[in-house]
């Protein structure tokens, strides 16, 4: 069985659970504290979760984990192989939302933890929420029709954002409450729960 080591209330954790769901993997969760990494760097040499351990193979990074389950586990596939213009918007997707979209978060929680912030990145980041709204114009997805890579890994983040039950433990998800302003726009508010509605491992 998968094997894949965590916090609580991780983003990029909850990518992996639902990518495993989605495709009725078994997970095995193996749950640390969000200060105790020293089994986390054994086993794959550096302390981020998520890290999936499949027998001997060890995958850290949650977009290398969702190709890796793409290609033991095809159906659904998170990067469609039958039409390569949805493919390439999902590429362009995925990278850009941890590429650039994760910037102004990861640098507030740093300033935020200093009791400072900054006004211009705030703006950005909640200046992007409207783009989701936008997308999700099209169909029941970010792309259209089909659960993609894209929602996989967008929705967690944005799951946070969202969030209205108990309080969240880190920073870096009072960011994502306070600045995104998911709570402004219906279509996206909706995608969110339909997500959460899925199959998690
Ligand atoms: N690029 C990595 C980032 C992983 C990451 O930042 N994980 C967070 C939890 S969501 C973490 O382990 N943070 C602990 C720390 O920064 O010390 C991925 O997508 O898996």
């Amino acid at each position: 069985m998968l094997r894949c080591h965590a916090i609580p209330y991780s983003a990029n954790v909850d990518r992996v659970a639902l990518a495993a769901g989605l495709k009725g993997l078994e997970v095995h969760w193996i749950v640390h504290p969000y200060e105790e990494r020293t089994e986390v760097e054994r086993v794959s040499g550096q302390t981020l979760v998520p890290v999936l351990e499949d027998g001997g193979t060890v995958i850290s990074d949650s977009p290398r984990i969702l190709r890796y389950l793409d290609e033991i586990a095809p159906d659904p596939l998170l990067w469609p192989d039958d039409d390569p213009v949805l493919r390439a918007r999902v590429d362009v997707l995925v990278e850009w939302f941890n590429g650039v979209w994760k910037g102004p978060p990861n640098a507030l929680e740093a300033l935020w933890k200093q009791d400072r912030t900054d006004d211009a990145l705030e703006a950005q980041l909640a200046g992007w929420t409207p783009w989701f709204e936008e997308l999700l114009g099209a169909g029941e997805y970010l792309l259209g029709d089909r659960l993609t890579a894209a929602d996989v890994v967008i929705w967690p983040f944005l799951r946070y954002a969202a969030w209205d039950a108990e309080p969240l433990p880190y920073v870096f998800e009072h960011v994502l409450q306070q600045v995104c302003g998911v709570r402004d726009h219906p279509r996206l508010m909706a995608w969110i729960a339909r997500m959460e509605a899925l199959p998690r491992a």
